[in-house]
């Protein structure tokens, strides 16, 4: 068949071809949820209904597309791996997240009455993704447990922030005041006109603060243990 002149367009495509011998992690989040799980009375901290249909659409992903052999979410988030071996789609990262997806995204909303009987849908969702690779069973390992890691760090202040305003009567403002990673740690401290004595000191990590100090020794180092994380 003769090409048309128009054919050269063509050559503007990149290659997105995936490493080969990589876990491809397709990893999806529904977009402004805050929003959306507002506009849908989601319950709080944990709506059973949301989680439900969006365990429902990774089912469907995991049997509509191919090569798919772990799933794991949470919250507005779902996570895809596709196996190491996979050539479906030649690898093509944009085909592969763009169908995980539309067909995440269209069985979101197919299923949703199942789910949600008397809420109707209000407008559509949608959910952005993107790839990343792993080269090792370490690190694809280590990739979802710091997923789990990051829900179960979420769950618990969600819980507790929650329980303080449902059961406890506090607003969200006090609520948010009370859970401020504030900690107390025992400080040796000279206080003036009396002995050195240990004295609990409560410190916020968030707080940033500047110092004029010798770095070279070790005494910086020892007062401040939550710089360095252990070497292992
Ligand atoms: P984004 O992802 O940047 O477009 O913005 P969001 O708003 O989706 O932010 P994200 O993904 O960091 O946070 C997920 C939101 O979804 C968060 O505001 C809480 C909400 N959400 C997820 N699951 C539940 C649930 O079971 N109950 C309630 N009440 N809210 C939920
Ligand atoms: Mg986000
Ligand atoms: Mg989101
Ligand atoms: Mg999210
Ligand atoms: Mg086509």
């Amino acid at each position: 068949m003769a090409k048309s002149k128009f054919e050269y367009v063509r050559n503007f495509e990149t290659d997105d071809t995936c490493l080969r011998n990589c876990y491809i992690v397709v990893r999806l989040d529904g977009r402004n949820f805050h929003r959306f799980a507002g506009q849908h009375k989601f319950t709080k901290p944990n709506d059973n209904r949301a989680l439900g249909l969006m365990s429902r659409s990774a089912r469907s992903v995991m049997e509509e597309l191919e090569d798919i052999v772990i799933a794991y979410g949470q919250s507005d988030e779902f996570s895809f791996v596709f196996k190491r071996s996979s050539t479906w789609f030649k690898r093509r990262a944009s085909k592969l997240m763009t169908h995980v997806a539309s067909q995440f995204s269209s069985s979101y909303v197919f299923y949703w009455k199942e789910f949600f009987e008397d809420q109707p849908l209000l407008y559509p969702p949608s959910f952005d993704g993107r790839v990343v690779l792993y080269p090792t069973n370490r690190n694809l390992k280590d990739y979802l447990s710091w997923r789990q890691a990051d829900c179960h760090v979420n769950n618990l202040y969600n819980t507790v922030f929650w329980t303080l305003v449902q059961k406890g009567g506090l607003t969200t403002a006090q609520a948010e005041d009370r859970l401020k990673r504030e900690e107390t740690v025992i400080k040796r401290m000279k206080v003036p006109g009396e002995e050195e004595k240990d004295v609990p000191v409560t410190s916020s990590r968030r707080r940033v603060q500047s110092y004029h100090c010798d770095i070279i020794g070790d005494q910086f180092w020892e007062e401040h243990p939550r710089v360095l994380e252990d070497d292992d």
